[in-house]
């Protein structure tokens, strides 16, 4: 594998482990809110991120390399204090991450890694799936506005969330 290929894979390992620490730390704020529902719904978000950083891990493995572990930063939250802010700092995380995922499929293509051309095509429709689920509750938060019963209601269908494997290998799981 060539090393332009390999360092960003390692880097993406990062930036998935990295938006594991971001979701839980996103929980964190919304439990301390009594918002347990949408701390459920963080906390599984985080477990799909710990499935996408081991994903990268096992393609490496997959290809005879070593996947190189770097170290991740304290979560920045910003100044994320009202429901629809946490919610909004996760949809800019996305925003962020689906630029990166595009930037593989890019060296993918330059570099003519065929078997990373397919491999990363799962994580650019996963993104798609994910900016469009953090939108729709952002869009329910705003028209919720200051209707308390309401945000009471979209705390409890929150919690319904549940964890399914995610990752281009949960299916082969
Ligand atoms: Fe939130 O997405 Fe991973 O890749």
């Amino acid at each position: 594998m060539k090393d332009t290929v390999k360092n960003i894979l390692n880097k993406q390992i990062q930036e998935e482990f990295y938006s594991f620490y971001l979701y839980i730390a996103l929980a964190a704020r919304l439990e301390n809110m009594n918002l347990k529902g949408a701390a459920n719904w963080m906390q599984v978000q985080a477990k799909e991120e710990n499935d996408h950083a081991l994903g990268f891990f096992r393609f490496l493995v997959d290809r005879n390399e070593e996947p190189k572990l770097l170290a991740i930063s304290e979560p920045d939250l910003g100044s994320a204090k009202t429901i629809g802010e946490i919610f909004a700092s996760g949809l800019a995380h996305e925003k962020h991450i689906t630029a990166l995922i595009g930037k593989i499929y890019e060296v993918a293509r330059e570099e003519k890694d065929y078997a990373l051309e397919s491999f990363i095509k799962w994580y650019i429709d996963e993104q798609v799936e994910e900016e469009a689920n953090a939108t729709a509750v952002i869009e329910k938060i705003k028209l919720i506005g200051n209707d308390g019963s309401a945000l009471y209601i979209l705390d409890q269908e929150l919690g319904a969330r549940a964890y399914v494997p995610s990752g281009p290998y949960a299916a082969k799981a």
